[in-house]
């Protein structure tokens, strides 16, 4: 009942091409009081969360596959087809068929698409490989552009750059020919998929980043918050959660995701999978999950151990002849009796501190606002920038006159009221709170010719 609930949303939020949809397709489906799902997804999505597995087109043929497909899961991420060498074999040459087989499975079952990955210093096909400099960068941010067009309006998520830190103790970036094109070529991967598709969620995805006191936690920690300083287009960081014996899930996991999301960020759980399948310690990653208001997903990587990248490790939920595992109970069982929680995250960042958030007095230098467009032929993205006056803000409110033809498809970090001609626009709950002369970001995505956009801006 619940998963056709799920579905349905799911189909509209495609019909609007926009996450903003999807969310509010989500919010909807918030229950007041919990009742207990049977299947993976419908039990996520009593939670307002996804529950998702990685997919690879080959087995969509494998009958047994498909069916717990279907039947449990409401997202998938194709495992491989997305990615560089699949996607752009030949450079200027894009082969999407492979994607394509799996986008087009998950529309036709209702699922969400996350997609992986746009930029990544792995699986580059040879011609990628052997170039350097600007010749790369243009051609990475060619690919970025190319693949997420081509994808536009089907995909909820994209990873856009993924595992671009060092592994150990340095908090450095990885070394790798996109990083030698310079440092900024993150954000500039991340520019170029907001321009592509600006209704997808845009993710920074990377693996040994669970530990908050990790060097690497703490620098993508550090990335993040520069980005969303700066107005960087980012909307989420993925954490892939290959946990293993020497990679181990901790118990500051949920600090991590909890410090994360109080940046301004959703967190997802990207390619989840456990050494031995631990139904303890899967039932705690989904715990960790929940207890997190901007966690919005879970994604296994396969569905059976004998589809894992790992299969040696037994790492999944189904084993190999297709039955549950004590881990596919425990996790069910984890997110029926979860709780929902209201934002802000429950769980502040503990260590190291990270401007902890302090409640101001009453505004009394008012606010700011201008704005942003990304204008295409139909429609357009605006990003606007509320700004605290001379003392901080507990709130603001947005006041945007929209011209004639011009209306609200979706919404991000801030609450709507009217979708044409005279919009109102609020903070959500983590984004009222501004600081003297600091900034806040959120936007919108509309139908339409905006024009020249004048924001009026009131603060509390
Ligand atoms: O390595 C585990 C994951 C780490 N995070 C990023 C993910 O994209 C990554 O997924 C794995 C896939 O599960 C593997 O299936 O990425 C590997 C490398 O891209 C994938 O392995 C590749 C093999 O290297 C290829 O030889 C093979 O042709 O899978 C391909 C398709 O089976």
């Amino acid at each position: 009942m619940r998963n056709a609930k799920w579905k349905a949303a799911t189909r509209a939020a495609f019909a609007l091409t926009g996450v903003g949809a999807l969310a509010a397709g989500m919010a909807m489906l918030l229950p007041g009081t919990a009742s207990a799902g049977t299947t993976l997804g419908a039990s996520a999505t009593e939670k307002g969360r996804y529950f998702g597995t990685a997919v690879a087109a080959n087995r969509l043929s494998d009958g047994a596959y498909t069916t717990i497909l279907n039947r449990e899961f409401n997202s998938v991420t194709p495992e491989n087809e997305m990615k560089i060498d699949a996607t752009e074999p030949q450079q200027g040459q894009f082969s999407y068929s492979s994607a394509e087989r799996i986008v087009s499975h998950a529309r036709s079952q209702g699922m969400s698409v996350r997609g992986h990955t746009l930029a990544w210093h792995s699986q580059q096909p040879g011609w990628m490989q052997n170039m350097s400099g600007s010749a790369l960068r243009q051609a990475m941010l060619n690919h970025v552009t190319q693949v997420a067009t081509h994808f536009r309006g089907q995909i909820v998520t994209w990873d856009v750059v993924n595992e671009a830190f060092a592994d150990g103790s340095s908090g450095a970036r990885r070394d790798s020919n996109l990083q030698r094109t310079g440092n900024d070529w993150i954000e500039a991967a991340f520019r170029a998929a907001r321009a592509a598709d600006p209704g997808a969620k845009l993710c920074y995805n990377d693996y040994n980043t669970d530990n908050w006191t990790h060097a690497k936690t703490q620098a993508v920690y550090n990335m993040v918050r520069d980005f969303k300083s700066r107005g960087v287009p980012i909307d989420c960081v993925g954490f892939q959660s290959h946990f293993n014996n020497d990679s181990p899930y901790v118990s500051n996991y949920r600090t991590t995701l909890s410090s994360f999301a109080a940046l301004g960020v959703d967190v997802q759980v990207t390619e989840l999978d456990i050494q031995g399948a631990s139904a303890t310690t899967y039932r705690s990653v989904v715990e960790d999950c929940l207890a997190v208001a901007r966690c919005n997903g879970i994604t296994v990587w396969g569905i059976r151990d004998s589809d894992s990248w790992r299969a040696s490790q037994t790492p999944l939920l189904f084993n190999s002849n297709g039955s549950k595992k004590p881990a596919y109970d425990a996790v069910l069982a984890a997110l029926n009796n979860g709780t929902t929680p209201t934002d802000p995250p429950t769980d502040p960042p503990t260590d190291p501190p990270t401007d902890p958030p302090t409640t101001p007095p009453p505004g009394q230098g008012g606010c700011t606002a201008t704005v942003s467009v990304n204008q295409w032929t139909g429609g357009f993205v605006a990003t606007v920038k509320v700004t605290a006056g001379s003392s901080a803000i507990n709130g603001w409110t947005v006041g945007i006159a929209l011209p004639s033809g011009a209306t609200v498809t979706n919404a991000w970090n801030a609450n709507r009221s009217g979708n044409t001609g005279s919009t109102s626009w609020t903070n959500v709950a983590y984004n009222g709170q501004v600081g003297a002369g600091q900034a806040t970001e959120w936007g919108f995505q509309a139908n339409g010719t905006a024009g020249t956009l004048s924001p009026a801006c009131s603060a509390r």
